[in-house]
């Protein structure tokens, strides 16, 4: 663990400038009538999980070019979220992805959650891949196999996940099935669909009532000519046949190009049917690139839409789950989700700032640009003392990355581990 010195010793040193923003801000927000102290607080409230996949290097199907230090094993894994969660205070939770990371003694994974002020997430289920001695292969398909000594092994897979994530007092099954077709004729897809509704309904039964199902979709890879669950039609459909605990899950890369994500997230929000986010930046598709880093714009409107279904009483949707689902092929691991930690909160804080009855007003009287300009006003504020004074007041470093860097965590790391490479794609 870090020590809390070093954190201050790197505040101290930023702490001028940053109070001289933050007076600025204090007093901008004052004349819009906004108190600059609870949306910080909101802020401070707002915790996004980190995937234990996401600590390692990435890689394409080309290659992969670690660094070294990268997390041996599950413990190793929650060690490096603590840290990041140690200097930014918002990361408070990780996400399991099974087999990567069963654990081998849950009381100690519990014990070691805790001294690093963690909680586990959801619990990611694996039949994208095949494992070692598997009795039948996932290559024609898992939940939607048209075999059903296949689909039940995959159906018993997702239930031994629920079963590890007991242990570990996680409440969420996230499924991302990628199943789907190479070639026209391949697959019957009306029979398709079926068979993975009749397994996502026998999972979802095996699960404890106080549990949620996170359905994932994905309009293509690793099939390209059909994937079985492509969009938020399908897993919306599924979720209303398998019951109220199952909720869609929106991943930021998983939709074509130009797709309107923010109105997806307000009819589901609508629905009450939007269960989770996964958090990542993409160009062309499930790029997994750093989040808001290629559309920021997209990723305000996005968050607006959040944050107006939030705040909306009639809107009857469950807390969302948050999660960043990224790989990162060319930048530190810890170094990118700490950027990215950072791109939610701020985007987040624009959004918590923009005047929703002046808003509904310039859309009721159709005032196009009013409502346009509106929104633009608030994307170009720059709100990132906020979330540097949220991160100080709870006892987080006020440039997270900057005190990765200059405490040269990376190189302890590498001390420590060695040239280690961590289990993910
Ligand atoms: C998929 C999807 C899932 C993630 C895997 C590793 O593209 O985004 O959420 O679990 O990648
Ligand atoms: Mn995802
Ligand atoms: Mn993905």
């Amino acid at each position: 663990m870090l020590s809390n010195d070093i954190i201050q010793q790197h505040n101290e040193k930023l702490q001028a400038e940053h109070q001289f923003k933050l007076t600025y801000l204090t007093e901008l927000l004052d004349r819009k009538g906004i108190d600059i102290q609870t949306i910080i607080d909101k802020i401070k409230a707002f915790q996004v999980a980190i995937p234990s996949w996401a600590l390692g290097t990435g890689g394409t199907r080309f290659g992969r070019f670690p660094n070294g230090g990268e997390p041996r094993n599950l413990e190793e894994k929650i060690e490096d979220v603590g840290l990041i969660h140690q200097l930014n205070r918002s990361s408070n939770s990780i996400s399991l992805h099974i087999p990567w990371d069963i654990p081998s003694d849950a009381n100690a994974i519990k014990q070691l959650l805790k001294a690093h002020d963690l909680t586990i997430d959801s619990v990611n289920s694996n039949t994208f891949q095949d494992q070692k001695d598997q009795p039948f292969s996932y290559k024609f398909g898992s939940l939607s196999h048209t075999k059903s000594e296949v689909r039940d092994l995959a159906i018993q897979h997702n239930i031994q996940c629920v079963e590890y994530g007991k242990m570990l007092d996680s409440k969420v099954l996230t499924i991302w099935l990628a199943d789907g077709s190479n070639f026209p004729g391949q697959s019957h897809m009306r029979s398709a669909y079926q068979r993975t509704s009749d397994s996502i309904a026998s999972i979802y039964k095996s699960m404890p009532d106080d549990w949620t199902m996170l359905i994932e979709y994905k309009p293509y890879e690793p099939h390209f000519y059909s994937m079985v669950i492509p969009d938020w039609g399908t897993s919306y459909s599924l979720c209303q046949t398998v019951g109220k605990n199952a909720q869609v899950l929106v991943d930021l890369g998983h939709h074509l190009p130009n797709t309107n994500i923010e109105q997806i997230v307000g009819r589901l929000m609508h629905f009450g049917r939007l269960g989770g986010f996964h958090f990542n930046g993409s160009m062309y598709g499930d790029d997994d690139l750093t989040t808001g880093s290629i559309k920021p714009y997209q990723f305000f409107l996005i968050f607006n839409e959040l944050v107006d279904g939030m705040q909306d009483p009639s809107v009857k949707n469950p807390p969302l789950a948050w999660m960043i689902d990224a790989s990162h092929n060319t930048k530190d691991p810890i170094e990118d989700l700490l950027q990215s930690v950072n791109a939610i909160l701020t985007t987040y804080a624009k959004a918590l700032l923009v005047d929703r009855e002046e808003l509904t007003d310039a859309q009721e009287n159709n005032d196009v640009l009013r409502a346009e300009e509106l929104l633009c006003d608030t994307f170009m504020t720059d709100v990132r003392a906020l979330v540097a004074e949220a991160s100080r007041q709870a006892g987080g470093a006020i440039d997270p990355i900057a005190t990765f860097r200059g405490a040269k965590i990376r190189s302890g790391l590498v001390d420590k581990r060695g040239f280690s490479v961590a289990t993910g794609l």
